[in-house]
């Protein structure tokens, strides 16, 4: 059947209508959704079954939505009260899986746009995962470690029911690391009297993987790699930007380092530093204490390193080859995109989820930009979630350099998927194209298999 671009974006938009009348006010799912339905809809007005069974409606609507009430006490003995989600969105081919989020600009918006990748992003790591998002607009910046514990484990009194090893198995995002996924697990344990794989990310001395803290920015890097050989290139004595400074920002610069190429920055919500010399192994090190220990600012490695600082700005007006941002959605603009690219950035590869504006994508396709999208990119932190579901249930351990090979074993398929679903007649690859549909394929597969559900 030949359909022609004007139908295309009339059915298009026509979608989105339907969508923003559904869901009022859901900016970001919003944005997710129409970067998405861009590449797929060509594909699903050829196919009639799509129609017939709804398979956009019903991918684009959550199987349901959770929402409670979490109350607990600070230490000065005040009770404060937060609201928080489980957004379990398509279970077609495997238990939800997807992270936890705290932070105070948590939205409903912000978790269906999350959970929504995440099915995708599942389906491409090859796992039989479906995909769900959870989180609270709870801030864990400035509050104790037993403050963090008293909201945890309330939070777990309600989530507990909604989760489990074959139902729903959460995991970490931003604001929820090693710290957040120890107390959860430990309510868990206690209130259902069962010790099993219902989390990931969990401390390796209860179940957790080896190489699951670095899998999201190793796996973005080994995906930044196969991008770069498609093109004839590879990181030796590139220069790249790194937004953020928290676990994926951390383990893509150490990947970086290890693969040839320089880092010159990092940020957080405070600012960016610069440093022209190159974030190092001992630098990263400081990193490392820095946030994963002290919970302190980026700018005290300015203060350590005597670089430079940009207050209150972001990493994309340096000038580098290429660009990692590894921070949080919609870090990167339009007007970023174009400074980017007069800067002579070849390539961007997002570690964090949906970091760029649908305008700064824009940009960077017509520019011919090498883009990889972040459910491509950072799939890599899902996958090895994976392999810890695989070895929890088969009762064993994997060494790190197993888990490593899997997981690079996975980036290499995924960029393959890629490939095959998005190159252009010129040869050159849409990884955004690609990415949406090798995902849609086999959800959509599932989903017809399973009939009217
Ligand atoms: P962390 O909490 O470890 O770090 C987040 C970093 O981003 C911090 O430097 C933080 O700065 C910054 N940041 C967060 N929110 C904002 C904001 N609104 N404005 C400016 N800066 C912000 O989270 P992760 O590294 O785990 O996650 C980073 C991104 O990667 C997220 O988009 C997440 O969804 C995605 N991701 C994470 C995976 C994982 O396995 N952890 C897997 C796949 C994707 P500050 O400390 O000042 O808030
Ligand atoms: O966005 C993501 O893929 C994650 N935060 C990781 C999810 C997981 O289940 O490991």
């Amino acid at each position: 059947m030949v359909i022609n671009d004007q139908e295309v974006q009339e059915a298009v938009d026509q979608f989105m209508a339907g969508l923003k009348r559904r869901n009022p006010g859901e900016h970001e799912f919003h944005q997710a959704v129409e970067e998405w339905v861009e590449t797929v809809m060509p594909v699903a007005m050829r196919n009639p079954e799509c129609d017939r069974n709804q398979i956009l409606e019903r991918m684009t609507e959550p199987d349901r939505i959770v929402i409670f009430r979490v109350t607990w006490e600070d230490d000065d003995g005040h009770a404060r009260v937060n609201r928080a989600w489980r957004v379990q969105f398509n279970n077609s081919i495997g238990p939800y899986k997807g992270g936890m989020r705290f932070h105070p600009t948590v939205t409903q918006s912000v978790l269906k746009f999350l959970g929504f990748e995440q099915c995708f992003k599942n389906a491409l790591t090859g796992l039989p995962m479906g995909g769900a998002k959870g989180g609270s607009n709870f801030n864990p910046k400035g509050k104790s470690d037993r403050e963090v514990m008293r909201f945890t484990q309330s939070l777990m009194k309600e989530l507990h029911r909604h989760i489990g090893e074959h139902t729903d198995v959460p995991a970490g995002d931003i604001g929820v690391g090693a710290r957040e996924l120890g107390y959860m697990f430990g309510e868990y344990k206690r209130l259902e009297n069962e010790f099993t794989g219902v989390l990931t990310g969990k401390g390796l001395t209860f179940g957790g993987s080896l190489v699951r803290t670095e899998a999201t920015g190793y796996g973005a890097v080994y995906f930044g790699r196969h991008l770069l050989e498609q093109v004839g290139d590879g990181y030796d004595g590139k220069t790249a930007l790194v937004s953020g400074s928290g676990n994926v920002a951390i383990y893509a610069v150490e990947k970086l380092n290890e693969l040839g190429a320089k880092v010159v920055t990092l940020s957080d919500s405070g600012g960016t530093i610069y440093d022209k010399d190159g974030i190092d192994a001992e630098k990263l090190a400081f990193v490392k204490d820095l946030k994963e220990v002290r919970r302190g600012r980026i700018s005290e490695y300015a203060d350590e390193y005597g670089c430079e600082y940009f207050e209150d700005a972001r990493p994309w007006g340096v000038q580098a080859d290429l660009a990692f941002p590894c921070a949080t959605q919609n870090e990167l603009d339009e007007d970023d995109a174009k400074q980017l690219v007069d800067n002579g950035c070849m390539a961007v590869v997002e570690g964090a989820n949906m970091p760029t504006t649908l305008a700064g994508l824009h940009v960077f396709e017509q520019a011919g930009v090498h883009f990889a999208p972040g459910k491509a990119a950072n799939a890599g932190g899902v996958a090895v979630s994976g392999l810890e579901q695989s070895q929890n249930s088969l009762r064993i351990s994997w060494d790190a350099e197993e888990v490593d090979k899997r997981l690079k074993g996975i980036m290499s398929d995924i960029h393959d998927q890629c490939v095959h679903y998005g190159e252009r007649d010129d040869g050159t690859v849409d990884y955004v194209s690609g990415a949406n549909l090798a995902g849609f394929n086999k959800i959509a597969q599932a989903m017809l298999s399973h009939g009217l559900v």
